[in-house]
This record gives structure tokens, sequence and C-alpha cells, in this order.
């Protein structure tokens, strides 16, 4: 039994780039830490738990986590939308902290105890064209990785998603006041990248294996296309093959490649999973938890997959905060249907503002035994670090038309 909660605030920080975190702490002295951030709309988060959220937490038990989700779901009224459900994130989040530090357990052992010994993880590897790719993936491999998402530059474009330049870590986000401006061109994606993955292909040998993310850029046909050119090289997942929203097309895709499709880190609940679980358009689950409703909706979600043989590998970019990656380790080392976990990795000064449980070795990650998540913040380190905005960039076709980025 622990106290009520008496304090729930919201803290902003920038170790690198901007984070979003709720502090729930209890009469008892117990305290709870979840991930808010919304990479490009962070302050909407702060505002939404600050101004709307945090006044009702106060007063509440703590232990009832799944009365609380309730509350804050169906409760408001306005249902899912990505600032509501990562607000309600955090705040899940924070509370399973609480209850495994309440109960001395890590969040893992009150989720039914671990399935495996270690989650298998990826990380990605970039070059500006394929003999960097290649220097790329071995320097990755060198860390032990035996998954890998590969990201190459395009010929003719100056800039590609997913590619660092001038060898820094990539980072979605780039500081200041409007996003910069990209030029895409998809026929000159599509003659090249089958190529450049069949490269990376050969180098590495059959066992590694391969990712790639095609970040909502094609048409059906294209996706379609795309997945038959890819199956000699055996992806484990192509990932966001076509916008978010069509997902009655994913069929269309089905039908002519049986290319592994990997979706969904932009969805933030199970209702957004139906039909592409229910009609099995996808192989893997994309949602983070942070993001989709915390550990409470997500096992959900991951519950729904397991009946039809969907398998979880959730969302782990640099903008889902270590906090957010032990919420994801401890689902994941307690369920059967959780294949990987994204890992970016993050900037040091990160891992100092965020102290965690949870490691990396071999190609693999564990939550830790600490009580809880497994986490604790340095505050007087995390204020340190102010917000300052930053986006992700926008695209546009070679005639000027916004596409998607
Ligand atoms: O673009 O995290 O698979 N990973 C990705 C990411 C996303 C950003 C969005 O915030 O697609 O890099
Ligand atoms: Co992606």
């Amino acid at each position: 039994m622990t106290d009520r909660i008496v304090a729930a605030e919201v803290l902003i920080t920038r170790p690198g780039r901007n984070y979003v975190a709720i502090k729930v702490t209890t009469a008892d002295g117990l305290v709870g830490w979840g991930d808010a951030t919304l990479n490009g709309r962070e302050l909407a988060v702060a505002s939404y738990l600050r101004d709307h959220v945090c006044p009702l937490l106060l007063g509440r038990d703590p232990a009832r986590i799944e009365d609380t989700w309730q509350y804050l779901y169906r409760g408001c009224y306005w249902r899912r939308g990505a600032v509501t459900m990562a607000g309600i994130g955090a705040v899940d989040l924070a509370l399973w902290d609480i209850k495994g530090k309440a109960a001395g357990m890590p969040v893992y052992q009150l989720l039914g105890g671990a399935v495996r010994d270690r989650i298998l993880c990826y990380t990605h590897a970039t070059g500006i064209d394929t003999p960097a790719l290649l220097d790329a993936v071995d320097e990755v491999r060198a860390r032990g990785f035996r998954a890998i998402r590969a990201q190459t530059g395009v010929p003719g474009l100056d800039k590609v998603y997913g590619v660092s330049s001038g060898g820094a870590a990539y980072e979605p986000a780039g500081p200041g006041l409007a996003p910069v401006e990209e030029i895409w061109d998809t026929d000159a994606y599509l003659r090249h990248i089958p190529g450049a993955l069949a490269a990376v292909r050969a180098h590495v040998g059959p066992e590694p294996a391969l990712l790639h993310d095609a970040h909502h850029r094609l048409t059906p046909n294209q996706a379609a296309r795309l997945g038959k050119a890819l199956e000699p090289v055996d992806l484990f997942w192509l990932e966001d093959v076509t916008p978010a929203e069509n997902q009655d097309m994913l069929r269309l895709v089905r039908r002519h490649t049986t290319v592994p499709l990997a979706i969904g880190e932009v969805f933030t609940t199970i209702w957004e999973f139906q039909q592409l679980i229910t009609e099995q358009l996808i192989d893997f689950v994309r949602a983070a938890v942070s993001h989709a409703g915390g550990i409470t909706h997500l096992r959900r979600i991951a519950a729904l997959a397991e009946v039809w043989q969907v398998r979880l590998g959730p969302h782990g970019p640099s903008d889902v905060s270590p906090i957010a990656l032990a919420g994801s380790l401890h689902l994941g080392l307690a369920t059967p249907n959780f294949a990987i976990q994204e890992y970016m990795g993050y900037h040091d000064a990160a891992h100092e503002v965020f102290w965690h449980s949870w490691r990396y070795a071999d190609g693999h990650l564990h939550p830790g035994d600490a009580p809880g998540l497994g986490i604790e913040v340095d505050e007087a380190l995390a204020a340190r670090f102010e917000y300052a905005p930053a986006y992700l960039p926008v695209a546009r076709c070679r005639d000027g038309t916004l596409t998607d980025w």
C-alpha cells in the first residue's frame, strides 16, 4: 500500500536534445518518472500535463494504474492523438515505476517475469554512399550489433532521411525556429536502394539481420515493387512503406511481396493497429511505449498482436528518452511476442541526466534489476540544459510540392 500522490511536476531538459519527463511523488516519498517527449511538439505535451493532468493526479492512489489510465483516456472525452497519448503514457510509466519501487521489484517482474534472458536490439548504420555505408556497418558490427538498420544517400539528393552528414551521429531533429526543407525524389530512391542494400547483404553474409526504413514515402504500388526487389536481401523488416493513414492499401503490398513489414511509430492506440493486426497486414508493431499510452496500453496492443502472430519492434530513436527505453525493455523482457528493440543510442549528457539500470552488451539490451523502471534523474544537471526549439525536417519534391518526410 503506497500513500497518495502529493506532487506531479514536469521536467524539460536538453542534454544533447530536448526531452520532457513527468515526476510523480507519493506521500511516503516514492518518486516515479515517465517520458513525455514528442519530437518537435515537446511543449504541447508539457502543457497538456502541467495544465490539465498534473492537478488531477494530486490525491490519487498511485497503485491504481489501470483506473488512472481509464480516467485520463475515457475521462477526458477527447480521445487519441499523439499529444494526449504521450501525456497518458508518461503518467503510466511513472506509476509503474512507483509500483515497482513500492514492491522492491523491477517492473518486468510485476508483468509476469522474464520470458527471455535479454532483448535483441538493432542500431543504425548510415553512409552518404555505399562505401561509407559499408564502413558504418563494419563499425556497428564491431560494437557487437547483430541487427542493423541500413540507410544511405541517394545520388542527386543533397540530404536523405536517416543519413548523417559530417560523421556525427544521425539526429532527426535540427535546431531552429522552423524545420529545414529538403528535396526528395522517390524515383531516384527506388533506382538506388535495392543495389545499395544488396551490397550490404553481400558484405555481411547471410546471418546479420538487416532492416531498412522507407519513412512513409511510397505509394502502394511503389512499395510492392520495392518489397519484391528487396526479397533477395532477406530483410528482417522493411519499415513504414506507405503514408501512415493509408492502411487499406497495405493489402495491395501484401499481395505482391513477402518482405516483412514494420509499421506504426506514429500510431498511439490499439485502434490504429486493429485493422493492421487482424488483417495480418503487418509483421511488426513499431509503437513506442511512451507515445502509445504507456506499458498499460502497449501490452494490450501486444496481446492483440500475439493472436495474429504479429510481433513488437518498438521505436527507439534518440527522441524516445532513456526512461521510455527502460519501460520498453521491462515490457519486452516479459512479453513473448516482443521481437526486437530499436536502440539508436544517446548523447553522453542524456546518459548522465537519466541514470538507468538498463544496459547494452553484445547486441542485446537488458532492463536491469533495480526496483521500478530503474531510472534516477539528476535534476540539478537537467536544469543546466535549457530547452531550445528543434524540428524534424520537411520534404519537397523537385517541383516544390510538399511531400512526406
Ligand atoms: O523519424 O524518431 O525509425 N525511426 C525513425 C525515427 C523518426 C524520429 C521521429 O521523431 O523513423 O528516426
Ligand atoms: Co522509422
